[in-house]
């Protein structure tokens, strides 16, 4: 029987003996640091002494309808008793999976009609690599291997995912990315765009790619992989000139063209993916979070008819993972994507709370410690400056953004900071009122930090 512990302390002091987290410092756990969160509604979630917190992230930009949805509850719990798992290997599937799959490709764009299921994003992303990589052997052009990405792009975790990645720490980690992997630089208008109007910047950016693709030879690029908005590098939205010209790019070279919608699908830019929100038909995607708004976990590529067909025509397919299309997973996903349809959440994010969030928010553009608030939906950052004129960015070294951040906990609000930046991404309940004490919260962290920072 396992020992029932029943303080946060006694969990902390467990916690550090025995649990490697995900992106922590483990002195910071060393220390006895851990947050212990215990309980969730809507966007609230508690502490393990009761505190309650805003959460500004919705978990891990995944909560999409809130917590404590007991019509979840009831679908996880309606599966594990008539069929806990069965797999989707060698000719088989479950209804879950498959009214999943068929309920998906009437969300996708056109002709994304074809799902390859996974457990999480990463392994969406890794799937990818493969699956691109074997489209073009099929199609007789084996040196077509390289993928193309940006830099700040976070794509996962897994070997080839973070390759992908943009982050220099990612890659710092194991000595670098695999070889086949290469970046252009991320669209950030306000800090790259130096004088130019934020439309051609767009153009410029897209054109980094075209200008890669002719110095790596067409005939050995893969395809662009990118996040439609760039999530964890900062909410990082792009000119409205920048996707166009990236598909149009992609269809010139017969380069593959890869949506990550990880973070932006299911509703959070006001479209059910970010590809409908910037007017791009991808020829693949990778989808996660959102899909089940974390309740469970499950992700999936999709495939446009070129791919699927190819890769149809190759035999046995050599990929799969015990937990693909995992039946509670998928029953789980259909139930939330139910509650998205129903309650009308793309809908609200795009005519109501996106707008209010953004409305909110943009009286911080006169605050003395941001340069700049963007972002769509219910998708934001605030970019943290030392010097709103010249646009010089806090170092580094300043920390600006984990003060901020640790600012804004100690007022009852999570939020992420991505640099010097602070990023947020609630769920699509979220009321006006809970906005309202969002932004006043998040208005008195940034007075600390004005103030931190002699501001
Ligand atoms: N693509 C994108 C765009 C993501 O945001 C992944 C892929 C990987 O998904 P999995 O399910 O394997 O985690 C993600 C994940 C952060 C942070 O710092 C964001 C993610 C993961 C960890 C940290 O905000 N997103």
């Amino acid at each position: 029987m396992p020992d029932i512990i029943r303080t946060t302390g006694d969990l902390q002091a467990l916690d550090s003996a025995h649990h490697v987290h995900s992106f922590t410092d483990p002195t910071v756990i060393a220390g006895g640091k851990t947050r212990v969160v215990v309980r969730g509604d809507g966007c609230q979630i508690w502490d393990g002494d009761g505190r309650r917190f805003l959460d500004g992230m919705a978990g891990l930009w995944c909560v999409n309808v809130g917590y404590g949805r007991q019509e979840l509850v009831d679908a996880a719990s309606r599966q594990m008793a008539e069929l806990p798992f069965y797999s989707n290997h060698f000719q088989s599937t479950t209804p879950a999976l498959t009214t999943l799959a068929h309920e998906l490709s009437k969300l996708t764009p056109d002709g994304l009609d074809h799902f390859l299921f996974t457990s999480s994003g990463s392994e969406a992303n890794d799937t990818i690599v493969r699956m691109v990589r074997y489209f073009w052997k099929l199609q007789g052009r084996p040196a077509k291997r390289t993928f193309i990405s940006r830099t700040m792009a976070y794509h996962g975790s897994t070997l080839a995912a973070a390759s992908l990645c943009g982050m220099p720490h990612m890659h710092a980690m194991d000595g670098g990315t695999l070889p086949e992997f290469t970046h252009i630089p991320h669209p950030h208008w306000y800090l790259h765009g130096g004088d130019m109007a934020k439309e051609e910047f767009g153009l410029q950016a897209a054109r980094a790619l075209e200008q890669k693709i002719l110095e790596l030879g067409p005939e050995n690029v893969a395809a662009f992989i990118g996040e439609p908005v760039q999530g964890a590098g900062g909410v990082i939205d792009p000119p409205s000139t920048y996707w166009p010209e990236i598909q149009r790019i992609c269809r010139k070279y017969d380069v593959l063209l890869v949506a990550d919608e990880v973070i932006c699908g299911f509703g959070r830019t006001g479209e059910w993916f970010g590809a409908q929100a910037y007017g791009i038909t991808p020829d693949v995607m990778s989808m996660a979070k959102g899909l089940s708004s974390g309740y469970q976990p499950i992700a999936a590529v999709a495939m446009n008819a070129r791919v699927f067909e190819t890769i149809g025509g190759g035999g046995l397919l050599a990929h799969g993972y015990t937990y693909s299309g995992h039946p509670v997973a998928c029953a789980v996903a259909l139930a939330n994507i139910g509650i998205i349809a129903r309650e009308g959440l793309v809908d609200r994010v795009r005519d109501d709370i996106g707008p209010y969030l953004h409305r909110a928010l943009a009286k911080f553009e006169q605050h003395p410690v941001v340069g700049e608030v963007r972002g769509i939906g219910t998708l934001a950052a605030l970019q943290l400056v030392k010097d709103k004129t010249s646009r010089e960015i806090f170092s580094v070294e300043d920390g600006a953004g984990i003060f901020c951040r640790e600012a804004a906990y100690d007022q009852g609000l999570i939020v992420r900071a991505v640099g010097q930046s602070i990023v947020l991404s609630p769920s699509l309940v979220i009321t006006h009122a809970e906005i309202e004490e969002l932004v006043d919260k998040l208005g008195k962290a940034l007075d600390t930090t004005a103030r931190h920072f002699g501001l």
